[in-house]
């Protein structure tokens, strides 16, 4: 009996070493066929594209599978440091079209499906974008998976699978409306559910001591409610290397023990309650970008994936390496995305001391040796303050930790400025008041080795501002890691146009190595070679123009200029200065100033937090403003507006490679990076914005002349709020008064009285922080420059050239070839053969 097993064990081990499949047309179609008809069990009267869809990534998804293992091996076998990416978001969008691509097998894949009168463009169409998360932030992480599987680095993500991703935006009159983002409804062929890896997470309950067996005090967190979590992992593959690396993603679910427990007594439906409780905690992501809600369920989030996280780790760590974590820092690295994940630091200290019997001062040592930490954002309204109270009866141990960490914290600043009383009120990880916080990006900063801003400007200030107390005492933690995208999504896949012109003229070493794109500086005077570029950009603005009358029903004139702001809305990206110009255009229409004129199609769109009024506001006016402007005669094609629902990353592989001109025009001092403004770049469109973020690199890359500027910079913008005066600016400025009163009398919103008053009084009032007036006149007079850069279509296309040729710094795979020299020091580990 027992041999029997083993061998049979032995054999299941020989045969899963997985031979590599074929990758041809024929072995695809089979593939697919397979899948189609013996899987789904569809047949050829299948309504649904989507289980064509379904069908071909699950034959992907087994090329896959082989690699993914090896690069498992491989990684086991070499002992090799990791890193941990730790995010409550990765906005991963679609991944068909990515695996495609990584894998090297576009083309028998077209053929296959041509053979069985099948379209890829349809099949890649039918699969939900996976949202998991809100913008810049998620889309940033998710462009690092990417890139570290390209370069070989051993990283891991940690995350959240959450049943809903970010809301569908609809738009109904002109308001947004939120739905439900069900995105896993037809199930999710990209994941490996691995409950063998479950673990548990505890809340609430208390903390109490006991003697072990040598007499010494020890804690232990008791009484909690327990939640699971249970591992589903994304394959993510790098670029036709043979890596496959693993993101993470934690689902909740209920402990089957209270469950029966409740169920024998006689309580259903409260058990069925709890059950709910517990799986709610990755029911649906925060759609909140740079704010926070300070809601109990987020931290439950949090503390849900730092904990998960962390266990997984340490259980790898313990059979590997026993109790032994004498090496655990030279060879594991956290890197916290924000400081949304930022309460692993307590829960680190907590599993070594209180798990793995270690104490304080080696825990410690290994916790601040481990943890680094991404700053995103120096909007005071985004920095998580979680209310002690709170904080303490959900992690009731993990917040006398955080007294000791800033007990001990705080001694070190007193010895280093004795009695700077005012220096230890500023600087402690518990700000004091009547309802007593822990400040999470103190926590941070505290137990972590590494502080990093994403973007140079972004970095400076930090040190300057925010953290310049942590600055001063500890000026080496200090570092920027500038921003990036990756090209193979953001340029490669979404646009093939372009994509096939830069490979024809430099080869495609680009796709692995962005800065070869510099090459193409020396064929920007080429005429042959412009009008090629032309040529495809006028072909993918046909293609935007497709998508703007089906889901706007506005017409785009392809001749026009295409002149687009997408992104999340929020007053300091200041779509409403965007929105004044759009205004004075009509207006200048309208008057007959029309000499001279480049004809325009402004595209805007972006989600607005549900509960944020103006914002919600500002899409009501965009709509408004964009029914008056489309439906004057006297307007015609000299000028069409429109707002695109549900902006979300698949949307952008269509947008960016059909724009010309990319609006960043962010007050300066509070878009910590922007990554928008790199896939524009990338595909050719030429930025107008201010001095803020990466805008500034972006400049710096593509030289003064092929970006245009306008607008305050950081420092003017602090001291014109000083002593800011709106309405005299307006009153000054003939072109601004007479947006202001187009906008005053109502002329856009006729039968809505006062609808927009709040709007008109956030610009005129003297405490508007994002000084949309201070910049209007500026801002025009770079749009008049950017126009009649247009109308010189030879100049134009030279300058779209430099763009991509320029937009070699703003890969991903600089950015983390940048966080791997200085942070993360991981050797690049390739996949093993065969076995
Ligand atoms: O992170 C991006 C940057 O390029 C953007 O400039 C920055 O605004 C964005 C709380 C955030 N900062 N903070 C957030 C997201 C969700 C949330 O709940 C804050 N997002 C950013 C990438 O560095």
């Amino acid at each position: 009996m027992g041999s029997e097993v083993l061998n049979k064990s032995q054999v299941v081990q020989e045969r899963t070493e997985l031979q590599p499949l074929p990758m041809d047309q024929e072995a695809i179609g089979n593939g697919f066929l397979h899948y189609f008809s013996h899987f789904l069990g569809r047949d050829k009267y299948s309504e649904s594209d989507h289980y064509t869809f379904a069908a071909l990534a699950l034959t992907l998804r087994d090329r896959l599978m082989e690699r993914w293992r090896r690069t498992r091996y491989a990684y086991e076998s070499s002992d090799c440091k990791r890193t941990y990416y730790l995010s409550l978001e990765f906005l991963i969008g679609r991944s068909l079209g990515n695996s495609l691509l990584n894998l090297g097998v576009e083309e028998p894949v077209r053929k296959a499906l041509h053979e069985l009168g099948l379209q890829l463009e349809e099949i890649l169409d039918a699969e939900h974008d996976a949202g998991l998360g809100n913008g810049g932030l998620g889309r940033l992480a998710a462009c690092f998976m990417d890139s570290c599987a390209s370069l070989q680095l051993p990283v891991r993500g940690y995350g959240l699978r959450y049943e809903y991703g970010m809301f569908r935006q609809q738009i109904e009159n002109g308001f947004q409306l939120e739905e439900p983002d069900h995105w896993l409804r037809d199930g999710n062929p990209w994941e490996l559910e691995r409950p063998e890896y479950t673990q548990r997470v505890q809340f609430g309950g208390r903390s109490e001591t006991y003697q072990d067996g040598t007499g010494q005090t020890r804690w232990r967190w008791v009484a909690t409610k327990d939640v699971l979590a249970v591992p589903y992992d994304v394959p993510v593959p790098g670029y036709q290397n043979d890596t496959v690396n693993t993101l993470r993603l934690w689902g909740a679910a209920a402990t089957d023990e209270f469950d029966l427990g409740e169920f024998n007594a006689g309580s259903y439906p409260e058990s069925v309650e709890q059950k709910n409780a517990a799986e709610n905690i990755t029911m649906v992501l925060y759609p909140n970008d740079a704010s926070e809600c300070g809601k109990e369920l987020r931290l439950k989030q949090q503390f849900f994936l730092a904990s998960a996280s962390l266990k997984d780790v340490l259980r790898w760590w313990v059979k590997h390496n026993g109790g032994d974590f004498i090496r655990f820092a030279d060879q594991n690295c956290f890197q916290l995305n924000d400081t949304h994940p930022s309460v692993s630091v307590a829960e680190l200290m907590r599993l070594l001391m209180d798990e793995h019997g270690l104490g304080w001062d080696q825990a410690w040592d290994i916790t601040r040796h481990t943890m680094a930490y991404t700053n995103h954002t120096l909007l005071p309204e985004a920095l998580e303050r979680w209310p002690v109270s709170l904080f303490g009866s959900l992690l009731p141990r993990h917040l006398e930790i955080v007294y000791e960490i800033n007990a001990r914290f705080l001694e070190e600043v007193s010895r280093r400025w004795p009695g700077d009383n005012d220096r230890l009120r500023r600087m402690s990880i518990i700000e004091e008041g009547h309802e007593p916080q822990v400040r999470m990006a103190y926590l941070a900063i505290v137990g972590s080795f590494s502080v990093n801003g994403v973007a140079e400007l972004h970095s400076r200030l930090l040190q300057e501002g925010l953290f310049l107390d942590f600055h001063q005492l500890w000026p080496e933690k200090f570092n920027n890691k500038t921003n990036g995208v990756t090209q193979r999504r953001w340029l490669a896949w979404c646009n093939p146009g372009l994509s096939g012109l830069i490979t024809e003229r430099i080869g495609d070493g680009w796709i692995a190595d962005l800065d070869q794109l510099h090459q193409l500086q020396s064929h920007a005077d080429d005429p042959a070679f412009r009008e090629r570029w032309r040529d495809v950009k006028r072909a993918n603005k046909v293609r935007l123009a497709e998508l703007v009358e089906k889901e706007c029903g506005v017409h785009f004139d392809p001749d026009a200029m295409f002149d687009v702001q997408v992104k999340r809305i929020h007053e300091y990206k200041r779509q409403l200065l965007n929105i004044l110009h759009v205004i004075h255009l009509y207006d200048r229409i309208k008057s007959g100033d029309t000499s001279e004129w480049t004809p325009r199609c402004v595209l805007i769109g972006g989600k607005a937090a549900p509960g944020y009024f103006i914002a919600k506001l500002t899409i009501k006016l965009i709509n408004n403003v964009a029914n008056v402007i489309n439906s004057d005669p006297e307007v015609g094609n000299r000028l069409k507006v429109a707002f695109v629902p549900n902006y979300r990353v698949s949307a952008m592989e269509v947008i960016c490679p059909g724009t010309d001109l990319s609006e960043q025009i962010s007050t300066a001092g509070k878009e910590a990076s922007g990554t928008g403004n790199m896939k524009f770049m990338m595909n050719g469109a030429v930025t107008i914005g201010t001095l803020d973020g990466a805008n500034i690199e972006i400049r710096e890359q593509v030289g003064d002349d092929n970006f245009f500027l306008f607008g305050l910079n950081a420092q003017e913008v602090r001291t014109t709020r000083e002593e800011y005066d709106p309405n005299t600016i307006i009153a000054a400025n003939r072109d601004l008064a007479r947006v202001m009163q187009l906008l005053e009398s109502g002329h856009f919103n006729r039968f809505e009285p006062g609808l927009f008053d709040p709007i008109v009084d956030s610009i005129r009032t003297p405490h508007d922080p994002w000084l949309v007036a201070a910049d209007f006149t500026g801002f025009v007079a770079a749009q008049e420059q950017a126009a009649a850069a247009y109308r010189d279509r030879e100049h134009w296309t030279r300058i779209s050239i430099l763009n991509t040729a320029g937009s070699g710094r703003f890969s991903t795979d600089r950015t983390m070839l940048d966080y791997n020299r200085d942070i993360w020091k991981l050797e690049q580990v390739k996949p093993l053969n065969g076995e």
